[in-house]
């Protein structure tokens, strides 16, 4: 009888609609979906989020020294208001999608991280720029303005989540760095760090498509749009490591892997950089990634989503996730 790893309800089918069943093995794949089949029948309750936060008191994945952690909490940006209630901070802080950690699992991401160094820190910004610089992160986020905005959040694979990120405007940085007009879009490069990130290092980074470091890029119009934020902080706080410290991407309106975590160098280009997921799979995560509830993934309807931790509720997915009526007009035809 093999072992089958317990699992909770509210995870039962992890494997079922993830990028990662493109590129492992289809024995790997099939023995992952058998054992997810399996224990979700035997196991599957409902989710009870209270009962689980009185036995998990402590989020865990706090940076060590992060920086400049007395500018929190920031004020609060009323502009972005929300259709549903907030996420529980500590359900958003034990479900992640990280795959430098695991591209199996999203429940133990934050324990994953936890002897991640994330200090010291620094952000190279460069390419089309007068003078490039390498910021150490205290000092680049000092120099912006910290705001606190709530934010729907949709991932591809259809769960969705509620959460207030602390960050600063893109377009601050860009009025900062002054990019020359020959560039059209941005480029954000994230960590590499093979002595910590599982997927990085042996075997597991041929079956994590062995492009290393993520990659992600926003247009110029995209970049400089009001929404683009630069993640710093969650719920009140420094942002933890498993949600992507201590600078990650936030661009609502898109599939949520565009929101690359951990990033390490900011560059203004002259053309469409080449990125993770679509490199990967270019058939199913296209560039532009934003969220349509008319536009299938090749393998599931885009019509709907779901909250977490509650994978039984479904709700309409809306265009742009809702954002449209501040970023619709960046993709109107001329
Ligand atoms: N570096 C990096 N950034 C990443 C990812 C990743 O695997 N690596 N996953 C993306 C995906 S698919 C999603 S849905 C979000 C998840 O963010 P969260 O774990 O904070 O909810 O991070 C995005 N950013
Ligand atoms: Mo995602």
């Amino acid at each position: 009888m093999p072992m089958i790893p317990r699992r909770h309800g509210w995870e039962i089918s992890d494997a079922e609609a993830t990028p990662e069943s493109v590129y492992l093995n289809r024995r790997q794949v099939l023995t992952q979906a058998a054992a997810a089949g399996i224990s979700g029948v035997l196991a599957f309750q409902p989710w009870n989020s209270t009962a689980w936060a009185a036995k998990n008191p402590l989020v865990t994945g706090k940076q060590a020294n992060p920086p400049a952690a007395d500018k929190y909490p920031a004020g609060k940006n009323t502009m972005y208001t929300l259709d549903r209630p907030l996420t529980d901070e500590r359900v958003a802080a034990m479900f992640n999608n990280f795959y430098e950690f695991s591209t199996v699992s999203k429940t133990n991401i934050w324990k994953l991280v936890e002897d991640w160094p994330t200090n010291p820190w620094t952000v190279e910004i460069g390419g089309l720029v007068p003078k490039p610089k390498t910021y150490d992160i205290d000092d680049l986020i000092r120099k912006m303005t910290l705001e606190e905005r709530l934010y729907r959040h949709r991932c591809v694979e259809a769960w969705a989540m509620a959460v207030p990120w602390t960050g600063f405007r893109l377009k601050e940085l860009i009025e900062l760095v002054q990019p020359l007009s020959s560039a059209t879009h941005v480029k954000f490069t994230t960590f590499m760090d093979p002595g910590h990130a599982p997927s990085q290092r042996g075997i597991w980074s041929l079956f994590s498509s062995g492009m290393w470091p993520y990659v992600e890029g926003l247009t110029m119009a995209e970049a400089t749009n009001e929404m683009t934020l630069m993640a710093t902080g969650i719920y009140g706080r420094p942002i933890l490591k498993q949600h992507g410290a201590p600078l990650r991407l936030v661009v609502p309106w898109k599939y949520g892997y565009k929101g690359a975590k951990s990033i390490v160098k900011i560059e203004f280009v002259k053309e469409q950089p080449k990125t993770y997921w679509n490199q990967a799979v270019p058939s199913e995560y296209d560039f532009l990634a934003n969220v349509n509830p008319k536009i299938p993934h090749r393998r599931w309807s885009q019509e709907t989503e779901w909250m977490i931790p509650d994978r039984s509720v479904r709700r309409p997915t809306m265009l742009y996730n809702g954002y449209g009526e501040w970023v619709a007009h960046l993709y109107k035809k001329a």
